[in-house]
């Protein structure tokens, strides 16, 4: 049906959205495919295509759904066929790894996305969502510095789905330092029988190498420089003019990067060791957080038609509407992570409706070089922020609601306002004293910062994120899969100064490496954002200037918008590294 409505050039075997005509025709036949706005539904008791802002969900019982919580997935002894440098097997036609000798993995891993049957709270239906390892959120990877890691990545979604979603896969790590062809670029989506058009051909898996090595891995042989350590990543699908619905049907979790400072053990004997709360899913826990929308019958929604981003009145953490979790009296570190489409947050820690404090510890999942003590922070689409809250603090029965105070009715981003009560989130139980002393600590000095050598820089560019003509550009520009102006050389610096537009706020990130925000509007950013970072939001109107590098690794990579309506509609563009 895609293919009869986008006659002559055809872009891999999706219409190409980036073509507003294209868009169109498309939009047009999903309406008329009714059911095509809903995920989960059967086809036949799908309701027909409706505008979100007619919607509201049905209510349901804040507190009663027990946040899920995992362990680390475990790794495979063995991947047959064997991974190789180039494609194996029945594996996608990507280019070669690059470095892949260096970069031997130590751990392999195999995930795959298929569908599961998933409850969001237990009175709203089961329904059918899709899932790495059939997981929502998926799996959490516990990955450490000098361990470079192999990902066997198998799409088993079926070809023939109901609902929202398009059953090709292209997995990012955000914020990973890897290379181009491990990287989920748009293009690279695949299935057993189709393929994106950055690739060669399609494959039922795909592999990933991720590196595992500081950024700046050549200047800083053999190991690198441990002041640019990632902490807290994600992976999620980003397949081209498909990301939002992926993702909003499930495709995304968490990816934690240790090193011998932030090892993961509060009881590490090494004296540098920081001893933040350990235990991954015991005291060390991601809460991803997202809104969704649902119809009347409680089947997601899913809106083609708003372009200006989706917004869901139903709040929820890694995959449950506003769950509770139970604590015990001692520190736990949270990694939140705004995994949603269009909403931003102000978050808040209240106790009986009053603020409380607690400690900021990493932006982006990158540890500062001290911890803050906040009592609220705004979190934009893709960032992260983790917490340590102790609940020592607090006697046995506290109840501790993680709340949303900032407003926002439409995708264009918050008014402003901060709202009294805010949304509830999720709900913090202290229950019980921990079996054995809290051993974890927040000490005074957590990571170092790289410097920022201005002499490096080679040159500065200007992006300006802008709507032109009812889409969304990039210097005027929809995102072409193929090709690109802008080409970097690798082992350079550069300032990129990211502007914004009237009215409307662009959380902008770039793949591959993370930077240094010099101004917002010209003056210095809070003290929150001064660690390195690679989601930079945009707010109305407003100006930030980032230091850059581009190391390591040479090939094709994007920077967009992650307001995954915006990026789906062209709000991307495409960079390359070049030797
Ligand atoms: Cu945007």
């Amino acid at each position: 049906m895609i293919d009869e409505i986008t006659p002559g050039k055809q872009v891999g075997n999706q219409a190409d959205l980036t073509n507003p005509a294209r868009r169109e025709l498309l939009f047009a036949s999903a309406a008329l495919a009714g059911g095509a706005a809903l995920a989960g539904a059967p086809p036949l008791a799908a309701p027909p295509s409706v505008r979100r802002d007619a919607l509201t969900s049905p209510p349901t019982t804040p507190f009663v759904v027990a946040l899920p919580v995992y362990g680390a997935k475990a790794p495979v002894t063995a991947l047959v066929p064997a991974p190789g440098r180039t494609p194996t097997g029945q594996e996608a036609g990507r280019a070669a790894h690059q470095r892949a000798t260096e970069f031997a993995p130590q751990k392999l891993y195999e995930l795959r996305v298929r569908p599961l049957s998933h409850s969001f709270h237990p009175e709203l239906p089961t329904q059918i969502m899709w899932g790495y390892d059939g997981m929502l959120p998926g799996p959490t990877f516990a990955a450490r510095y000098g361990e470079p890691v192999l990902v066997r990545i198998f799409n088993d979604l079926p070809s023939n789905h109901v609902g929202i979603g398009s059953p090709e896969i292209s997995t990012h790590l955000h914020n990973a330092h890897s290379a181009s062809e491990s990287d989920g670029y748009p293009g690279d989506y695949y299935s057993a029988t189709k393929a994106g058009p950055t690739l060669l051909y399609p494959g039922r898996y795909k592999d990933h190498l991720y590196p595992n090595c500081y950024a700046g891995f050549d200047q800083y042989r053999p190991s690198g420089d441990a002041r640019e350590a990632l902490g807290t990543l994600w992976y999620h699908d980003h397949r081209h003019d498909f990301t939002a619905q992926n993702v909003y049907r499930g495709l995304a979790g968490f990816y934690l990067l240790f090193d011998a400072l932030d090892s993961g053990n509060e009881n590490d004997s090494n004296l540098n060791a920081l001893r933040l709360p350990s235990g991954i899913g015991r005291y060390d826990i991601g809460l991803a957080i997202d809104d969704r929308q649902f119809d009347s019958g409680g089947y997601l929604a899913f809106d083609q038609f708003d372009t200006d981003g989706l917004l869901g009145d139903k709040m929820m953490v890694n995959g449950k509407v506003q769950p509770f979790f139970s604590v015990q009296r001692r520190k736990y570190r949270f990694r939140l992570l705004n995994a949603g489409l269009a909403r931003f947050y102000q978050l808040f820690l209240t106790r009986a409706g009053v603020p409380q404090s607690f400690t900021y510890i990493a932006n982006d999942g990158n540890l500062l070089p001290a911890p803050l003590t906040m009592s609220s922070f705004r979190l934009g689409s893709a960032e992260r922020a983790d917490l340590v809250i102790d609940f020592s603090l607090f006697p046995l029965g506290t109840k501790l609601v993680l709340e949303n105070r900032l407003e926002q009715v439409n995708g264009r981003g918050p008014t402003g306002n901060l709202l009294t009560p805010g949304m509830p989130l999720m709900r913090f139980d202290v229950d019980a004293e921990p079996p054995v002393p809290d051993a974890s600590r927040v000490p005074a000095v957590l990571r170092q910062q790289p410097p920022i050598n201005m002499a490096e820089v080679v040159r500065t560019r200007t992006f300006r994120f802008n709507r032109t003509n009812s889409v969304w550009t990039v210097n005027g520009l929809l995102f072409d899969l193929f090709s690109t102006s802008i080409q970097v050389k690798r082992g350079s610096a550069e300032i990129w100064v990211l502007q914004g537009s009237t009215g409307w706020h662009h959380p902008v990130h770039i793949h591959l490496e993370e930077g240094r925000i010099l101004s917002r509007n010209g003056k210095p950013p809070p003290p929150h954002e001064r660690g390195r970072k690679d989601v930079f939001v945009l707010e109305p109107g407003e100006e930030v200037k980032v230091f850059m590098r581009f190391r390591d690794f040479v090939g094709k990579y994007v920077m967009h918008c992650h307001n995954l309506t915006h990026e789906d509609h062209a709000m991307m563009l495409r960079f390359d590294v070049v030797p």
